[in-house]
């Protein structure tokens, strides 16, 4: 296996991109989230390429915001706050997803928690391993869902199912993310690969000019302020990330202990 934390691979028009960090889960740092945004970028311009699968190597999608790389940062002298963190990566990343004028494909083998979840959620269509767990995790450190995810959530699930799964953290089964509508379909496991692969062909063989201005109308007719929306939920998380609870909430996890949060 490569140590490059992005691996590309084609079949024909199908270009896959892999999330290579499987020691932790697919845990993003800025270098896989850079990586992931010039391969996106590349894609865009390279008209062979007719849709695009992200998946994550070994036995997760990913595990959302690396914690402990987090921990490192916060700690650093020179630190980006939480906001400009958000705008120099995430809100870049999940902004070519949605502008990217080909079929964008989640490909989801086991977890997808946290951010790696919102990037899921930020692409067109989701295709789920029945091993699948999701979780969006950001209120168990004190975060509200970033990535775009307190957008495309209440989007794609509504208001009430999309609060309920973003207070809980609750760890939800493929079954279930396909009945509440967060996922498109659901596969054995064992054929997750080529079945992604056949799925992606469908989207790879119509009209490419069809799919862009389709595309670019469900954005405008459900997501016409996307970019202004990321702008905001940027504000709400430097606010979020102010209070103790984020640094309670991110040790916790990593002391594998209950969190403490304090009434404010
Ligand atoms: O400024 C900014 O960047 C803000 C942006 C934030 C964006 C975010 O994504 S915030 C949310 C970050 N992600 C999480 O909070 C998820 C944390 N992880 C979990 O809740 C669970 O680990 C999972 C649900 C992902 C998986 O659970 P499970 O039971 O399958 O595995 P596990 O035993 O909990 O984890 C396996 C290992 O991966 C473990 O390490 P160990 O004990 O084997 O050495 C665990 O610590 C590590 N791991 C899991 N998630 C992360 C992680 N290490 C670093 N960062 C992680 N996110």
């Amino acid at each position: 296996m490569s140590d490059s934390v992005l691996l590309q691979t084609r079949q024909g028009g199908v270009l896959t991109l892999t999330l290579n960090r499987p020691e932790k889960l697919n845990a993003f740092n800025d270098a896989l989230v850079h990586a992931l945004i010039d391969g996106l970028q590349a894609a865009a311009t390279d008209s062979s390429v007719r849709a695009i699968v992200i998946r994550g190597a070994g036995r997760g999608f990913s595990a959302g915001q690396d914690l402990e790389v987090f921990v490192e940062r916060r700690n650093s002298p020179n630190k980006l706050s939480v906001a400009e963190h958000l705008r120099d990566t995430y809100n870049k990343l999940v902004t070519i997803i949605r502008e990217i004028d080909k079929p964008v494909i989640a490909s989801l083998n086991g977890i997808a928690a946290g951010v790696g979840l919102s990037v899921a959620l930020a692409c067109d269509l989701r295709i789920a391993a029945d091993n699948s767990v999701l979780t969006l995790g950001f209120s168990k450190i004190g975060l509200i869902p970033d990535g775009g995810a307190s957008l495309m959530l209440p989007a794609l699930i509504g208001l009430g199912r999309g609060l309920e799964l973003a207070w809980s953290s609750d760890r939800i089964d493929a079954a279930e993310a396909h009945r509440l509508g967060l996922v498109n379909t659901v596969v054995p496991a064992a054929e997750l690969e080529e079945r992604t692969l056949a799925y992606a062909e469908r989207f790879a063989s119509v009209s490419p000019v069809a799919v862009g201005l389709t595309k670019r109308a469900f954005n405008a007719s459900v997501l016409p302020n996307f970019t202004a929306w990321l702008e905001a939920e940027a504000t709400f998380q430097e606010e979020a990330a102010a209070g103790p609870d984020l640094m309670e909430g991110v040790t916790a996890f990593l002391q594998k202990r209950a969190p403490a949060f304090a009434a404010r």
